[in-house]
């Protein structure tokens, strides 16, 4: 086969290119390859913090401003190679928030999503559109997209959680709204925990739809209750080769992911258990909530202990090592991918 000879040079189409830039025209055939890549390449980069660097700086931040005056006091997880951009991948939000004694973070709602990985808690709160939900370490808590929600700490010790937030798809969507409440606090309306009394036992009411639309009604899910269920399968039968034992966190009205876009899951890993390389379209954010391990990722390992969190870019390949008996929560994108059909993973 012959290949055709160039039909112009580079002189020539670097004119054309200039005579239909004022039409807002431009050639795909110079940017085709980047636009429909062959395979994912993440614009970032693996990375670990290493919570014993966060805290105190955290807590410095606490005597800056009042959460009030910062609205939400947080440290901003930035993906080292997305510098400015308030991302911890392409498509999620990740910042680890302090509420300090005393303090309110004051209620407001928004239409994106947030979960909240408690660090350190004793006895501080969210309040999720009425119902105040008692926040301790390790409770994977929820705040719907569109709910009222407001923080608060009434005990005299730091309160310390991580935020996984879908902003950047809402944004990128352009399908962001904000508002404020027109008081600091919102109005509790209903007994605490009583979406764990109605949709957290196994059973869901008899009559009304669902609460907050694709999100689940249950917006604590509490490490107490996910731990034992996770610990009751730990040596029941042999750990999945890529994720160790692991379980996901499920809407109870439809056993979908418990937010619409963004999937959450627990796994334990014992220890000397070293899981095989695997790689997916979701960026992930782990947290280890106990024990160590070593995550290689693109080949370099990063070892982690209690409170790190470390990032996954889409389609890196990993896989995760217990340095000592191992519970790790992540979240990623997931959910989204998986409703758009585009979600991906390879295993060796
Ligand atoms: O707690 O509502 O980290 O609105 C970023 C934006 C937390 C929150 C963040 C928010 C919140």
């Amino acid at each position: 086969m012959q290949t055709a000879a160039p039909t112009s040079d580079a002189a020539t189409r670097k004119r054309y290119y200039d005579t239909i830039a004022p039409q807002s025209l431009a050639p795909l055939w110079e940017v085709l390859k980047g636009l429909v890549p062959p395979e994912p390449r993440s614009k970032a980069v693996p990375h670990v913090w290493s919570y014993s660097k966060i805290r105190p700086l955290l807590l410095e931040a606490g005597k800056l401003l009042t959460a009030e005056e910062a609205e939400r006091r947080v440290l901003v997880l930035e993906n080292p190679a997305l510098p400015g951009q308030s991302r911890i991948t392409p498509s999620m939000y990740s910042g680890v928030q302090l509420v300090m004694p005393g303090e309110i973070a004051p209620a407001h709602r928004h239409t994106a999503s947030a979960l909240r990985f408690v660090l350190e808690s004793d006895g501080g709160y969210t309040v999720v559109a009425g119902e105040r939900t008692i926040m301790q370490r390790g409770d994977f808590v929820i705040t719907p997209n569109g709910a009222w929600h407001d923080h608060g700490q009434e005990k005299d010790t730091p309160l310390i959680w991580v935020d996984g937030l879908d902003l950047h798809m809402i944004n990128f969507f352009e399908t962001g709204f904000m508002e404020h409440h027109n008081e600091k606090a919102q109005t509790i309306t209903k007994k605490d925990e009583d979406s764990v009394a109605r949709y957290g036992s196994g059973l869901v009411p008899m009559t009304g739809g669902s609460p907050f639309g694709m999100t689940s009604p249950i917006f604590n899910y509490r490490y107490e209750k996910s731990r034992a269920a996770l610990m009751d399968i730990v040596g029941q039968g042999k750990p999945d080769a890529h994720l160790g034992y692991a379980l996901r966190y499920a809407n109870p009205l439809d056993g979908g992911w418990a937010m619409p876009t963004i999937a959450t899951w627990l796994t334990q890993i014992p220890k000397g258990f070293e899981t095989k390389d695997a790689r997916c379209t979701d960026g992930r954010t782990i947290i280890v909530v106990e024990g160590e391990i070593s995550a290689e990722i693109d080949g370099k390992t990063y070892r982690m202990g209690e409170s790190d969190i470390g990032v996954i870019p889409s389609w890196a390949w990993s896989r995760i090592r217990a340095d000592k008996d191992a519970i790790v929560f992540t979240f990623s994108d997931r959910a989204a991918q998986e409703k758009l059909g585009i979600w991906r993973e390879e295993k060796r």
